[in-house]
């Protein structure tokens, strides 16, 4: 398919190149083949999306990122210069790149003022941000964005009318030495980011974040962190126990109707059609964007499984392009039409 347009796309800043080295030495075979990937911006990237029909891809700063930074003036000035950057990078191709805004989230309003200064200034379609900001005097802290006090910036993604890709980040401190460190294997693809994930948008599902801004969109990646495969049984428990117990008071939707308003879910990184059908089934095709996770997975791996895997024409439309067009509000970029 061509004119496929991909959203969990990962770079780098150049002058982290040891840091990202050593990140890549952990989960890549080839380290140096991933360093290059992930700090060009547009050279490798175009000739692997034309070989396998990427027509547009927005691009995020790779995780952990800022949210790494516990220090919010250390935070706040690379999320700064990251957006300056990528914003610098791309402004020739605007044919063939968006860019979601990084944010440091250790201030709801000061997150708010950069997500405005990224979308008016530099046109980004949104923000991505990868799952708690570090923070405390070690670290060991965590900022979860599901509560009144982030409501201020979750009215200016609706204000602005852009979504946010909350992107899975490394356990931690405290969290990393209790949970996973006697099972690191676990750490990452395998469990842990989409336990984290998860358990942050439940809350935010449970604590009322879309009641109270019921226009809010939020992109998931990795076929939802788990989540369709629990629907019924997370359902089955809000709707049936929680509710009566409670919940009703914070969350007056169910767990489908948020899917089917306010969530998306896309195929980075998780490249099985089975999987994606009993995804289709759980929250359809309507809110499914095909995305690859550049660099840490392939543009080939994605795409000779997305072109053939077997889904009617429709579907595989909607899901490959049409979807993220409407979401985005993405103008003519190459192939858009084809
Ligand atoms: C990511 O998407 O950020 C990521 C990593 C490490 C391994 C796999 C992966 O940071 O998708």
């Amino acid at each position: 398919m061509l004119g496929k347009i991909a959203l969990e796309e990962a770079f780098a800043l150049p002058r982290f190149e040891e840091k990202t080295r050593w990140w890549a030495s952990l989960f890549s075979t080839d380290p140096e083949t991933h360093v290059k990937e992930i700090t060009d911006i547009t050279k490798i990237r175009i000739e692997h999306a034309d070989k396998h029909g990427v027509g547009y891809q927005i691009l995020s700063y790779t995780a952990p990122g800022v949210q790494d930074i516990w220090d919010p003036a250390e935070a706040q000035a690379l999320a700064v210069e990251i957006n300056d950057y990528i914003a610098e990078q791309i402004k020739e191709r605007p044919d063939r790149f968006g860019a979601f805004a990084t944010l440091s989230m250790h201030n709801p309003q000061e997150a708010a003022t950069e997500l405005r200064r990224c979308v008016e200034k530099h046109g980004f379609l949104g923000a991505l941000v990868n799952d708690t900001q570090r923070a405390g005097p070690d670290g060991d802290d965590m900022i979860f964005y599901d509560n009144a006090s982030w409501d201020i910036f979750w009215q200016t993604c609706t204000e602005l009318n852009v979504p946010l890709y909350l992107h899975p980040r490394n356990p931690t401190g405290t969290i990393y030495n209790k949970l996973w460190a006697d099972r690191k294997w676990l750490v990452g693809p395998p469990l842990s980011f989409a336990q984290g994930v998860s358990l942050h948008v439940l809350g935010m599902v449970t604590n009322g974040v879309f009641d109270r801004h019921p226009s809010l969109q939020i992109i998931l990646g990795h076929l939802g962190e788990h989540i369709p495969f629990d629907m019924w049984r997370i359902n089955h428990w809000f709707e049936d126990r929680k509710k009566q117990l409670g919940l009703r008071e914070t969350c007056k939707r169910t767990i489908r109707e948020y899917f089917a308003d306010n969530l998306w879910i896309t195929t980075s990184g998780h490249f099985s059609t089975n999987t994606l059908k009993f995804c289709m089934g759980e929250v359809s095709a309507d809110r499914i964007l095909f995305s690859i996770d550049y660099p840490f997975e392939t543009f080939s791996d994605a795409c000779e499984w997305f072109d053939s895997a077997e889904l009617n024409l429709v579907d595989k439309a909607k899901i490959g392009r049409e979807n993220a067009k409407r979401l985005f509000r993405l103008g003519a970029y190459k192939d858009s039409e084809a």
